[in-house]
């Protein structure tokens, strides 16, 4: 096929990364089709052509573009009359926002409350010396102390959570009456988590979790349709 993405992957074949998984709900969004080509952490040598050491790759045709920004911003304007992802002009640079906010916000808090179980339940057995040695730079500590602040972080995560909790009850989704990019950079968090552990980020009567239920019925269950430990919702 002309059209390929390049994912993580784990054990089990678990692609579970919340970047690829901003760029499979926008592919869906875009009703385009691509094989999906899994990588590991330590596979480099298979993404070595996008000049990146990151997933998401997307190669379409003779182009490749590699960063799931990057891969939004292309698929806008590469097939422009199919379902806009972003609206128009205005809409991406929200969309900008929302791809920032997450990336800065939401994921770290969430990284810390689940790296114990993604450590323990998805890495791989030959990625887990590399992922140790990265994510415990990165995060500053071990992952097993990481692991011991799951409850002040997911705490952190909630409270960041209070605008878009109020913002969906007050319509169905991020972009308003039908899901747009912002939607999908936001449930790649969700999605990642509940792939990754059975930790619940969210319980009880919550606007965001409705909406993370949509969210997994979209594109006939593509995300509810993947394994996962949280199986709530
Ligand atoms: N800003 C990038 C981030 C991509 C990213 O960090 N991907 C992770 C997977 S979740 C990765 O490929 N990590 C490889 C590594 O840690 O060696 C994007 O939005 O695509």
């Amino acid at each position: 096929m002309a059209r390929q993405l390049f994912e993580l992957v784990g054990t089990d074949d678990r692609r579970f990364s919340p970047y690829c998984w901003r760029t499979r709900m926008a592919l869906a969004h875009k009703r385009l089709e691509a094989a999906r080509v899994p990588v590991r952490f330590t596979e480099k040598e298979l993404i070595a052509f996008s000049g990146g050491a990151t997933v998401p790759v997307l190669v379409d045709g003779p182009n490749t573009v590699r960063d799931s920004w990057a891969i939004a911003c292309y698929l806008e304007e590469t097939y422009p009359t199919a379902h806009s992802l972003f609206g128009g002009p205005e809409g991406r640079a929200l969309a900008r926002f929302f791809n920032l906010w997450t990336d800065s916000v939401l994921q770290p808090s969430v990284f810390q409350a689940i790296v114990g179980d993604l450590f323990a339940l998805v890495v791989d057995p030959a990625d887990k010396e590399y992922f140790r040695k990265t994510r415990e730079a990165r995060l500053g500590r071990t992952i097993e102390e990481a692991h011991a602040l799951r409850p002040e972080k997911l705490a952190a995560f909630k409270a960041a959570l209070a605008p878009l909790r109020q913002l969906l009850a007050e319509q169905p989704f991020v972009c308003g009456a039908k899901p747009g990019y912002a939607d999908y950079i936001v449930f790649g968090t969700f999605q990642w988590a509940r792939m990754v552990s059975a930790c619940p980020l969210l319980e009880g009567e919550d606007a965001v979790l409705a909406w993370r239920a949509r969210m997994l019925d979209l594109y006939g269950g593509l995300g509810r349709g993947v394994a996962a430990f949280d199986t709530a919702a």
